[in-house]
C-alpha cells in the first residue's frame, strides 16, 4: 500500500467522537476511477475500511484518499450514461416549474460536464464548482461556465462577491465525497441567499445497505448519509432539511431540501407535500435499526455471501468455457472486480460509452475497457452488468443481444441471470 496519499481518521467527521466501530472491511483496492493507459502504470491500492460513529452514527470511510489523486483527472462523465442524462434534464424541468424564477441564480458544486446546469433555460444564470478541468472543459462546450477549484470557504465568498449569493446551491452525489464537511457547510451556508435552497442528491445509507451493494464503497465516497444525519447536518449550520424524497437513481438516493432556519417561508412553495417525508423517513430508520448495530452486520454478511456467490458464477463460466465481458465499466464495477479477485480470465473486455475510458485498463485487474462497437460486433455468451443501476435501460437497449440467445449477469442486488 502507497503511504503518502492516505490518512487515518480516528474521529468523526461530523462530531469529533473517537469511538468508532469497523464493521466492514474490503481490503486494499485501488481507487475505483483510475483507469489506466498502460498496464504498467501506478494502480497503488489503499485500504477500504467503513465505520459508524458511536456519537451521532454518522457512517463513512476510516482513511480519505488525497483527493488531488482522486479528482483532478476524473474518467466520469455524467453524460455518458443516457439515463442518468434524461434523470438530470427531467429534474431541471422541475426545478423550473417548482422553484425557479426568472433571472435567479443557480451554482452547482460537482458540476461534472454540466449535464445539469446546461438545460436550464435562458432566463436562469448558472455556474458550475468543480476541481476536474478535464471534464469541465465538457461543459464549458455547452456554455455552462465552470470555475475548476475545489468548494472552498473562499471559492463561495469569491462568487458571492463577482455574482452574489445564489438562489439555489445545488450538490449531486459529491456531498458524500467531501472530508471536510465544516467547510463545505460554511461555504453554502455563506453563499445561500437568505430565502435560497440548498438542494442536494445523495445514494441513500438504508437502500446501500438493504441491497448489500458494497461497491458503492470506494475512496470517493467518504461519507453515506440517512435522513436522521442529515438533518443534524443542516441544524449544525443554523439550516434545516425541510424536504426529502427518495428517488430511484444511482441504485437508490435520496433529494433533499435544505434552508437557512431564517427563511419566511420554511419549507418553500411547492415543495409542502414532501416535507412529511422528513418525518417519515426518520420513523423508518429508526424502524430498521439504524443507530444501532445489526443492518451493519448483516450488511457485512450480504456482502460476502454476494461475492460469493458472484465468483462461483464466474469460475463456473471460466470452466465451461463460456466468453464474459464486462458491460459498463463504473467505478462501482471497479469494487466489485477487485473485491471479488475477477481477472481477465474470467471477464474478458469490458464495454463503455465513455471515450475517456475506451482503450484504458482497470485499476487492479487488468481487463481492457472497450467501446461498445466490439460487444455488438462479437456477442459474447454472458455480459456482466457492472453498471447495474440502469439494468431496465440498458436491457430495452440490448434486446438484439439477447434475442441471439445473449444473457446479462445482473449481479446486484440479487445475483440474477436474465
Ligand atoms: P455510473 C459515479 O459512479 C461516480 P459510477 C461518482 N463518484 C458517484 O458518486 C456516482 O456516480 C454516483 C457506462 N455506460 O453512472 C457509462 C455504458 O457503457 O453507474 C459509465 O462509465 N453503457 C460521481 O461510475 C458507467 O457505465 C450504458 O448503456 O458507479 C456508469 O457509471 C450506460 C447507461 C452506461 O456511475
Ligand atoms: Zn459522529
Amino acid at each position: 500500500m502507497a503511504t503518502e496519499n492516505v490518512t487515518t481518521n480516528d474521529r468523526c467527521r461530523v462530531c469529533g467522537e473517537s469511538a468508532l466501530w469497523e464493521f466492514l472491511d474490503l481490503g486494499l483496492i485501488p481507487p475505483a476511477n483510475k483507469f489506466r493507459a498502460e498496464l504498467d502504470d501506478e494502480a497503488d491500492p489503499y485500504p477500504l475500511v467503513v465505520v459508524k460513529c458511536q456519537n451521532c452514527h454518522h457512517v463513512q470511510l476510516k482513511h480519505t484518499v488525497d483527493r488531488e489523486l482522486l479528482f483532478s483527472k476524473y474518467h466520469y462523465y455524467s453524460s455518458n450514461s443516457g439515463p442518468l442524462q434524461a434523470h438530470f434534464q427531467e429534474y431541471a424541468q422541475e426545478l423550473e416549474s417548482s422553484l425557479l424564477e426568472h433571472d435567479d441564480f443557480v451554482v452547482e458544486i460537482g458540476s461534472n460536464d454540466g449535464v445539469l446546469l446546461r438545460e436550464f433555460g435562458d432566463s436562469i444564470n448558472v455556474l458550475g464548482i468543480d476541481p476536474a478541468e478535464n471534464v469541465a472543459a465538457e461543459a464549458s462546450k455547452y456554455g455552462v461556465e465552470t470555475i475548476t477549484k475545489f468548494f472552498s470557504t473562499d471559492v463561495a465568498n469569491e462568487v458571492r462577491r463577482t455574482d452574489g449569493k445564489a438562489d439555489v446551491v445545488l450538490a449531486n452525489n459529491v456531498v458524500g465525497h467531501i472530508d471536510n464537511i465544516d467547510e463545505l457547510m460554511r461555504g453554502i451556508s455563506s453563499l445561500l441567499a437568505e430565502e435560497g435552497h440548498f438542494i442536494m442528491e445523495v445514494r441513500y445509507l438504508p437502500d446501500l445497505l438493504n441491497t448489500g451493494a458494497f461497491e458503492s464503497i470506494y475512496h470517493e465516497h467518504i461519507s453515506y448519509f440517512s435522513v436522521h444525519s442529515l438533518k443534524k447536518l443542516a441544524e449544525e449550520y443554523d439550516m434545516e432539511l425541510t424536504a426529502v424524497e427518495r428517488i430511484d437513481i444511482h441504485g437508490g438516493s435520496i433529494r433533499a431540501y435544505i434552508r437557512h432556519k431564517s427563511s419566511k417561508n420554511a419549507v418553500g412553495s411547492g415543495l409542502e407535500f414532501k416535507k412529511d417525508y422528513v418525518a417519515d423517513l426518520i420513523d423508518f430508520e429508526v424502524g430498521i435499526g439504524l443507530s444501532e448495530t445489526s443492518p451493519y452486520a448483516e450488511f457485512a454478511d450480504l456482502t460476502e455471501r454476494r461475492r460469493d456467490r458472484i465468483q462461483a458464477l464466474l469460475r463456473r463460466l471460466e470452466k465451461s468455457n463460456k466468453s464474459v465481458v464486462g458491460y459498463g465499466a463504473p467505478a462501482k464495477g471497479n469494487v466489485l472486480l477487485n473485491y471479488c479477485g475477477i481477472s481477465s480470465d474470467q471477464v474478458q473486455y469490458i464495454t463503455d460509452t465513455t471515450p475517456m475510458k475506451q482503450g484504458t485498463y482497470t485499476p487492479g485487474t487488468d481487463i481492457p475497457v472497450c467501446s461498445p462497437e466490439k460487444f455488438v460486433n462479437d456477442y459474447p455468451d454472458y455480459a456482466l452488468l457492472l453498471a447495474w443501476n440502469y439494468r431496465q435501460a440498458i436491457l430495452e437497449q440490448e434486446a438484439d443481444y439477447r434475442e441471439e440467445g445473449g444473457r446479462f449477469i445482473i449481479p446486484a442486488p440479487y445475483l440474477d441471470v436474465v
